[in-house]
């Protein structure tokens, strides 16, 4: 990285045709840069070439210049002054018709004249840097671009507005103005009442912020899942109309279906929308003992997309006697729902799916239900397409919500995880109070989830500065 001081350009629109296409520069010779390739029309109010000026938030009309004079397009420039741009430096974008030839000359001048390529997210890595943006707002930036759902958009969207800041500042100060007592209890003891009231005063702010931070942790899952959509992996042994049943959800012919067994042999992923909420689906391939190395391959790799799954729908061929395979295909469930790919205290959910239900039944449905008792159980036919809204009614079920109340989501892993930590040291924190701990005690704890909390922001007491930027912003794409 360098040290952010010069000036930077980039496209700040996709690449390719468009009806515009924006070039970004930021930086302290911003205005220089762009007098030489800009042209106000007329040139009496703002002057020509290098003696222009131009007032901050004008949208000027003009001509975009080669180096040598020669006129490129009819564009419009936007000045905007430091400290008031997006990256808090001083901000020219020139607009320009989207033509790549164009944008790539006009960028490629730019460089010539002085101005550097933008890295990935530099633009709002400088924002950041500036203190214009906190890390969680940063963020917010890639994930309102990159969002797939609706609630995607107004779950970073709030962030961007500073929601989970604002909430983790708040905590933040708490810890602070609890630690300031402690500290005054570590310097002046004499002073310290002997009831120790104030002791219980803290105790139950402390108490406060941890619950807090506990409910904003439950609510991560539920986050990623508006944000990334419910993965859904459909398992069965072979034959039972997976394949199908993946189609029909889908409403296309996504996979191959046959009457042989053995035919999806990868694991297939297509996503879907069920009223506006995101699934995404996996097929995967029919689960058996089995003498074929590429269909154990195949196992093999489903099983490690079911651990990333959030419902897994057990598929079975209701015209059928049930078979081993079916029993140990819902015992290996149980198993690893156990103590396999779930973490600790969280159940894998488990819908039971009767298909085929055109044909004769030859499945009891007590002895289905029993499969995996608790769990949702459906009747459909893949061929005919009944039964499947209700299925869908059930998978839509599992994507909450948010609540339109105070309520912040989270579906962020790296706030997840510094909240876990900064909850872990609240709670050392909150059992040395109780345990009427030395103040020294209780405020290393203190320290350490306010540094938590802070890192979240990108507020000080980081630890790995460098590493925890370079991995944010590396996500971003050139221009942003
Ligand atoms: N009658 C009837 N046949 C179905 C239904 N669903 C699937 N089939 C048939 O069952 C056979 C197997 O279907 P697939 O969808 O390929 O089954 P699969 O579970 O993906 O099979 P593998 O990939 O080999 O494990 C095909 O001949 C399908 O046409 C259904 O609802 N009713
Ligand atoms: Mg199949």
């Amino acid at each position: 990285m360098s040290n952010y001081s010069d000036t930077i350009v980039a496209l700040a629109t996709p690449p390719g045709e468009g009806g515009v296409g924006v070039v970004r520069i930021s930086g302290p010779r911003a205005l220089e840069f762009a007098r030489k390739f800009f042209v106000v029309r007329g040139g009496r109010e703002a002057g020509t070439g290098a003696d222009q000026t131009w007032a901050p938030r004008h949208l000027y009309r003009g001509e975009i210049h080669g180096p040598g004079g020669e006129i490129l397009d009819d564009g419009l420039l936007l000045y905007m002054p430091a400290p008031f741009s997006y990256t808090g430096e001083e901000v020219v974008e020139i607009h320009g018709h989207g033509s790549p030839v164009l944008m790539e000359e006009l960028i490629r001048n730019l460089v010539e004249a002085g101005a550097r390529l933008a890295d990935r997210g530099e633009f709002t890595l400088r924002a950041y840097l500036r203190g214009k943006l906190d890390l969680t707002q940063a963020e917010a930036v890639l994930d309102l671009v990159q969002a797939q759902t609706r609630e995607g958009l107004s779950l970073a969207a709030g962030q961007l507005l500073g929601r989970l800041r604002d909430k983790i500042e708040a905590w933040r100060e708490t810890l602070i103005a609890e630690l300031a007592r402690l500290e005054a209890e570590i310097d002046f003891p004499e002073d310290v009442p002997e009831d120790r009231t104030g002791r219980k005063g803290m105790k139950l702010a402390l108490e406060t912020v941890e619950r807090e931070i506990a409910s904003m942790i439950s609510h991560f899952r539920e986050g990623k899942i508006l944000r990334e959509g419910l993965r859904v992996a459909i398992i069965g042994r072979p034959n039972v109309g997976k394949s199908s049943l993946f189609n029909a959800l889908l409403k296309k012919e996504r996979a191959l279906v046959d009457p042989d067994p053995g035919t999806t042999r990868d694991v297939i992923e297509a996503s879907a929308y069920i009223k506006g909420r995101k699934v995404v689906y996996y097929d995967t391939a029919g689960r058996r003992e089995t003498e074929g190395r590429v269909e154990r391959a195949g196992i093999r790799m489903a099983d490690r997309f079911l651990e990333g799954a959030d419902l897994i729908i057990l598929v079975l061929d209701g015209a059928e006697r049930l078979e081993p395979e079916d029993y140990q295909a819902a015992e290996w469930l149980r198993t690893q729902g156990e103590n396999g790919f779930r973490a600790p205290g969280t159940r894998v959910q488990v819908f039971v799916v009767m298909n085929k239900m055109d044909l004769p039944e030859a499945v009891r449905e007590k002895e289905a239900r029993g499969l995996y008792p608790g769990n949702g159980f459906y009747r459909v036919s893949a061929r005919e397409g009944t039964g499947l809204a209700g299925l869908e009614e059930g998978i839509l079920a599992l994507v909450a919500s948010p609540g339109s109340g105070d309520e912040i989501w989270i579906s962020n892993l790296r706030h997840y995880r510094g909240l876990i930590r900064a909850r872990e040291a609240l709670k050392r924190g909150i059992l040395a109070l109780a345990e009427d701990r030395p103040p020294e005690f209780i405020a290393e704890d203190l320290r350490e989830a306010g540094g938590s909390l802070g890192e979240i922001m990108g507020r000080e007491f980081l630890s790995d500065r460098e590493e925890v930027l370079s991995e944010i912003f590396s996500r971003f794409c050139l221009g942003k």
